[in-house]
């Protein structure tokens, strides 16, 4: 039974669908009542639309939580976990959200960074994807010369589908990326215009075919901003927002207190670019440049949304357009003692997502049900009147449009590989409880982690051991152990 709204929805003409990925945002907005950061934009459509509070990715990293997202299905099912696989190897005969929209009479077509790099998929796709570079400046003689657009004669885009490159081999392709990253620092401010940066030309394409498909067939673009990915370049004109002396270190620089080893990373992300420590903590200097790096490159990306909703607006289509913004994971912003995402924890599960629709009952509400990545391919089947394909493992949370308070799914469920174990977690109303197993045996539990929301919002102490919790662990593992099926929504 679809809820009231998305029956409405169905029923008139196909809705547009722009499908806004940001790559790397924590739900870091105004809009989400963090006040020292400017996201005008987001905070608007947050206005017209609905908040989720409480939205979970499936993986923290990027491709495991793209592939989730985009096929529906879980890291288990895809069997994505790291950069390098393609789901095309592993469920080859998968529908994506993109390709169900093209099968129904849509003009699909990915625009910047929606599938992870080098893993593109034309099937998803009517036209090929424009991607553009990811790294876009260096400092060259002390100034800074904007790299896509000296590399590419013609285009600032490369084109990925149907590329004749040939992928280099997975280790030389580490090293070069290891090797260029060294090169560059982990933010800079260069004095360019945003169009001079792979965002601001993002926006710009997004922008052009938008009026190139204003008519005629609907359109399903996915448009994908790569910031506030690192390196965090931004023009300086959305650093000089920020004093560095403002900007405010995470209140718990430490691990939690009797964490499980595994749920830790040496951030070799960050560490891996120019002038980062190649072991230890982050100077206090350089937490601020980073934190101020993060919200300069987020309103960067914020200004570059707004292009791109003002051009809805001038073309008439925000009446036919349901808009969807999503940032694929966390980001530990020092929280833990530690950069970069990659954990089970909240900070690098807990996402951002929002949802504007046309003719949509409640505007500007939020609301605190728990909805997950893999919910999001169901949804806007729902919402435009397609039909759901077989297979999802995610529950249409089109409902919440009608009634934000409703009761909604009892857990998110996440999970993080790590060496030979794979961290499991879930978060419910109180808790957060992981489990992590021996991949090879998944019974084998090597480890456990327990946080008390109630009393311990930041996760700062693991309970997981402590004698009096044994009876809510066995409920809690039952649970995990249960998995989402058993946490879905009663209808
Ligand atoms: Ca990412």
């Amino acid at each position: 039974m679809l809820a009231g709204l998305s029956a409405n929805c169905a029923e008139q003409k196909k809705l547009n669908v722009l499908f806004i990925a940001i790559d790397d945002l924590r739900p870091q907005l105004g809009c989400y009542g963090v006040k020292d950061i400017r996201t005008p934009n987001m905070d608007a459509l947050a206005k017209r639309g609905l908040l989720f509070n409480r939205a979970y990715c499936q993986q923290a990293v990027c491709s495991p939580s793209r592939t989730s997202l985009l096929t529906g299905r879980r890291p288990d099912t895809t069997k994505i976990y790291n950069l390098e696989d393609h789901f095309r190897d592993t469920i080859p005969d998968v529908v994506t959200l993109p390709q169900h929209f093209k099968n129904n009479g849509y003009f699909c077509q990915s625009i910047g960074k929606i599938f992870h790099d080098g893993l593109d998929d034309p099937k998803s796709w009517s036209a090929p994807s424009m991607a553009a570079t990811s790294r876009d400046v260096e400092l060259e003689d002390g100034r800074f010369v904007t790299r896509n657009v000296r590399a590419q004669v013609d285009s600032p885009y490369i084109l990925i589908a149907n590329s004749p490159v040939q992928k280099p081999a997975q280790d030389e392709r580490t090293l070069q990326r290891q090797a260029a990253k060294a090169k560059i620092p982990p933010w800079s401010a260069p004095e360019v215009g945003d169009e001079d940066l792979s965002d601001g030309q993002i926006a710009d394409r997004a922008i052009e075919v938008m009026k190139s498909h204003k008519d005629g067939q609907p359109f399903f673009l996915a448009v994908g901003f790569r910031k506030p990915h690192l390196p965090f370049d931004a023009p300086k004109k959305y650093y000089d927002m920020y004093r560095l002396d403002d900007m405010k270190l995470a209140s718990n620089p430490n691990p939690p207190k009797d964490v499980f080893e595994a749920a830790l990373h040496n951030w070799g992300e960050l560490r891996g670019y120019k002038g980062m420590p190649k072991e230890g903590p982050l100077s206090e200097r350089q937490s601020r440049e980073l934190i101020r790096g993060y919200y300069a490159a987020t309103s960067y990306v914020d200004a570059q949304i707004g292009r791109v909703l003002e051009t809805l607006d001038r073309l008439k289509l925000r009446d036919n357009t349901i808009v969807i913004v999503w940032g694929d994971h966390g980001w530990q912003l020092g929280e833990h003692g530690m950069w970069c995402k990659h954990t089970c924890f909240e900070t690098s599960t807990h996402t951002l997502l929002m949802l504007s629709v046309p003719q949509q009952k409640h505007r500007g509400t939020k609301t605190d049900a728990f909805v997950e990545f893999v919910d999001v391919y169901p949804t806007l089947c729902d919402l435009a009147g397609l039909k759901q394909t077989e297979g999802l493992e995610g529950t249409s949370f089109a409902p919440l449009l009608d009634n934000p308070n409703k009761p909604w799914k009892s857990a998110a469920f996440s999970q993080y590989p790590r060496g030979w174990l794979m961290g499991y977690a879930m978060r419910t109303d109180r808790y957060r409880y992981v489990e992590w197993v021996a991949k090879i045996n998944p019974k084998r539990v090597a480890g456990r982690e327990l946080y008390d929301h109630e009393t311990d919002p930041d996760e700062n102490l693991n309970i997981a051991n402590h004698p009096e919790n044994k009876e809510v662990i066995a409920s809690l593992s039952k649970r995990l152990n249960a998995g989402w099926r058993a946490a879905v929504p009663k209808q």
